[in-house]
Parts: C-alpha cells; sequence; structure tokens
C-alpha cells in the first residue's frame, strides 16, 4: 500500500470540500487548463510537505495533472483534515498523513514520501529538505531543486545556504509578493476575524477593538475590524508603522492605556509579553483577548492564571478567567493562532495565488537543463505579475496597458519636467 491515512471512507466528505476549492481557486483551474496537453511536469517526481488540506489537495491534483508523480505528507500533525487525506489517497496519491500523528509517525510520514526517489521537493518549514540532508544525502544527487512556502523555512534555508551545506537549489515561494503580501494581510485578516467570531459570535459594530502590531497581518485585523464598524486602536513600537496606522485612520495608543478601554483584543506582534499582568488588572469586564501572531507567548497566559480566582471553558475555543474582583475576561484558542484554532486558515482564494507560485516555480527548476546554481533563489518579478494577471482575469476584472508612447515616455529622461 503506498499511502497511510485516518480512514479511508471519509473520502467522499473530503471530495466534496476539494470540489468546493477547486471553484475558489480559479487560478490553479486556469492552469490545470493550459497544461492538461502539454504535461510540463512529465518526469517530474514531486515530494511534498505541505498542510494537507483542501486547498493542498486542489495543487497535488494540478501537479499531476501537469504529469508529476507526487508523493505527500503533512508538514504539522495538527492541520491535515482526514476526509481531504482520504480522497487523496482513493484517488492514488502517495500520501502519508492523519490528524494528531504523533512526532515519530511524523517523520515516518517524510520518510515514506521519500521511498520513490523525488527530482524535486516542496516544502513548508523545511522539514523534508533537512530530512534530505541529514538522513538522505544520497538522494540529493538527483534532486533538481526544491521549493519552500514560508518565511521561517526560508531564513532557516538562507542561514543553511551561507554556511555552505545546502546541496541543492530552493526557490523562495514565500518571497513572492503575491504570496506573503496577500496571505498576510488578506488571508490572515479574514481568519483572525472569522475565529474571534466562530469562538464568540459577539458584534463587532461599536467595539473598541484592540490590535497589537499593525505589520501586515496587524493591518489586515485592522481593517476587517474597520469594515465590520468597530472602532479601532492600535498599538505599536516601531515610529513608521505607528504612522501609517494614523495615516490609515487607526487611533493609536499604548497598551497600558488601551488596556483600559479595550473590548477585543488581537495580538499580530511577533514578540512576547505584549499583554501581561498589568494589563489584565485594567481591562473591562467582558473583555476578549486573543493571538494570531505566530508564537503563543504574546499574550501572558501565566500571569493571567495567576490573576484570576476561577476559570472554566465557556464555548470551544473560549475560556473565562473571573478575577479576584469579579471582572471576567474570556481568552480564545489559549492564546494560540485564533485564525487556525478557532477558524479554517487563509480561504482558497488566497491560496490559489501562494499555490499558482508553487506550481510555477516547480515548473522553472523541471523545465531547467542544467541544475540552477545552488542557493535560495527569489521568484522572477515577471512571474508576481503574471499571477496577479490570471487572478485578475479569473476573476473577470481588466486593466490598462502602457501604450508604445508611453513606455518610451517612461525611459526618456531628457524630456524634463
Ligand atoms: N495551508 N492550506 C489549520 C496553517 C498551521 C491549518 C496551519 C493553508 C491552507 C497559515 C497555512 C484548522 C489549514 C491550515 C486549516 C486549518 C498554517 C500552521 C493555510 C494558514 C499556514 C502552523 N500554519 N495556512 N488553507 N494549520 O490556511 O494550506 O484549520
Amino acid at each position: 500500500m503506498n499511502h497511510k491515512v485516518a480512514d479511508e471512507g471519509l473520502a467522499e466528505a473530503g471530495r466534496l470540500k476539494i470540489e468546493w476549492a477547486e471553484s475558489r481557486m480559479p487560478v490553479m483551474m486556469e492552469l490545470r487548463r493550459r497544461f492538461d496537453k502539454a504535461k510540463p511536469l512529465s518526469g517530474a517526481r514531486i515530494a511534498g510537505c505541505l498542510h494537507v488540506t483542501k486547498e493542498t489537495a486542489v495543487l497535488i491534483e494540478t501537479l499531476r495533472a501537469c504529469g508529476a508523480e507526487v508523493s505527500w505528507s503533512g508538514c504539522n500533525p495538527l492541520s491535515t483534515q482526514d476526509d481531504v487525506a482520504a480522497a487523496l489517497a482513493v484517488a492514488g496519491v502517495s500520501i502519508y498523513a492523519w490528524h494528531g500523528m504523533s512526532t515519530e509517525d511524523f517523520y515516518w510520514a517524510i520518510d515514506r514520501t521519500l521511498d520513490f526517489g523525488p527530482n524535486l521537493t516542496l516544502d513548508d518549514g523545511a522539514d523534508l529538505i533537512f530530512t534530505v540532508h541529514n538522513r538522505f544525502r544520497d538522494l540529493a544527487a538527483d534532486i533538481k531543486g526544491g521549493t519552500e512556502e514560508t518565511t521561517t523555512g526560508v531564513h532557516r534555508l538562507r542561514a543553511m545556504a551561507a554556511d555552505g551545506k545546502l546541496l541543492y537549489p530552493v526557490i523562495a515561494v514565500n518571497d513572492a509578493e503575491t504570496k506573503w503580501d496577500f496571505d498576510n494581510v488578506y488571508g490572515t485578516g479574514q481568519s483572525s476575524l472569522d475565529g474571534i467570531l466562530r469562538a464568540t459570535n459577539v458584534l463587532l459594530a461599536g467595539k473598541n477593538f484592540v490590535v497589537a502590531g499593525y505589520g501586515h497581518c496587524g493591518r489586515g485585523c485592522a481593517s476587517r475590524a474597520k469594515g465590520m464598524g468597530a472602532h479601532v486602536i492600535v498599538t505599536e513600537v516601531k515610529p513608521t508603522a505607528a504612522l501609517k496606522a494614523v495615516l490609515d485612520g487607526m487611533q493609536i495608543m499604548q497598551m497600558d492605556d488601551a488596556a483600559k478601554v479595550g473590548d477585543i483584543f488581537i495580538t499580530a506582534t511577533g514578540m512576547k509579553d505584549v499583554i501581561v499582568d498589568r494589563h489584565f488588572e485594567s481591562m473591562k469586564d467582558g473583555a476578549i483577548v486573543c493571538n494570531t501572531g505566530h508564537y503563543d507567548c504574546e499574550i501572558r497566559i501565566p500571569d493571567l492564571e495567576s490573576a484570576a480566582e476561577s476559570m472554566r471553558a465557556i464555548r470551544p475555543n473560549n475560556e473565562e478567567f473571573t478575577m479576584k474582583d469579579g471582572r471576567r475576561i474570556y481568552l480564545l484558542a489559549r492564546g494560540r493562532l485564533v485564525n487556525l484554532a478557532a477558524a479554517e486558515g487563509h480561504p482558497s482564494e488566497v491560496m490559489d495565488m501562494s499555490f499558482a507560485n508553487q506550481l510555477l516555480s516547480l515548473k522553472a527548476l523541471h523545465e531547467e537543463p542544467e541544475r540552477r546554481e545552488i542557493g535560495v533563489h527569489d521568484l522572477s518579478e515577471r512571474q508576481d505579475q503574471e499571477i496577479a494577471g490570471l487572478k485578475l482575469e479569473t476573476i473577470g476584472k481588466s486593466i490598462d496597458a502602457l501604450t508604445p508612447e508611453q513606455v518610451a515616455y517612461m525611459d526618456d529622461y531628457s524630456a524634463g519636467t
């Protein structure tokens, strides 16, 4: 058997989810249609390690439609959707993933995806690349290149390349504008609000909504909350980011002051100790606190626990802490990423562009006659524009093109002012 999943009986439910994602991923479906005849990935043997979701299933089936042979594992034991994994297994994909797998099984699954001797790898967090480098170095000679989906993975691979330890070229899919900018702002923005609403069902209109951090994720959360009628307050440590928030029409405050007036708090800083004991002490009765930053140390939960007299789970992903003076504070998803724990991650429409970058990067690596130079490579600006253009086209939006005269004007410095 070339797969291991939780329960193949879930395949039908998984197939419905995949078909729903297909209907929201027009760029992937258009690329699938365009490459159907030419099969540009024939001869490609792709080992992938990425969240097993309905969107990833669309990527996997597009790679196969382009002629690739594919083997897959999940990159996080908790993100695997068992029904999706079952649908892929039943369709003949070599997939090794089930929800809640142990660390030992997790690495066993990655090893299995390497059994067929891949010539390309696809990573989210670089675990697969590290497995090749640390335990299956012989395989590297046949691997033309790999791709990496995340900021963290790209960071680790750049460090490895700088050390001269990288054995094959890698394309940093994360750094494409059509990936990180849309993921962080629109993906995280909407899914974080979605998580808050699923866990609480509160009315946002008229509430004081405090966003800690005005990076891309913070900006996404702030603008979505504003759009739903909340009064948005931003806290920052970086002057340029704070100034952008002010000019975007947000109120800027120090957290010590925001703590007193906020109804809902979300941290999106990437820094620890953003909401701590003195803030919990000054919060209003009923305040809701959550996090959408990568690590769960932005909210100092031990401080909340020691300030509370009692605690109870009141709804899924929603815990009520009653303070000694009777005030109640609600912590969502235990301070873990609220958009993943209480909602469903990025919507399919956003993953559409990230995964189009994956597909076109793998195609580029596969089609190069010579192996690309070893190192971490950025995507071409052309690919970004191609994907954004395809997205516009498939959702029926038209834009203008420069005339030859305008192009000449752009390059002409003699015209003066
Ligand atoms: N990736 N298809 C949880 C997602 C966990 C997750 C994680 C996504 C997608 C951020 C990728 C409970 C999907 C994924 C659903 C879900 C991610 C970690 C996606 C958002 C990133 C650590 N990181 N992502 N869809 N879990 O949305 O592949 O529901």
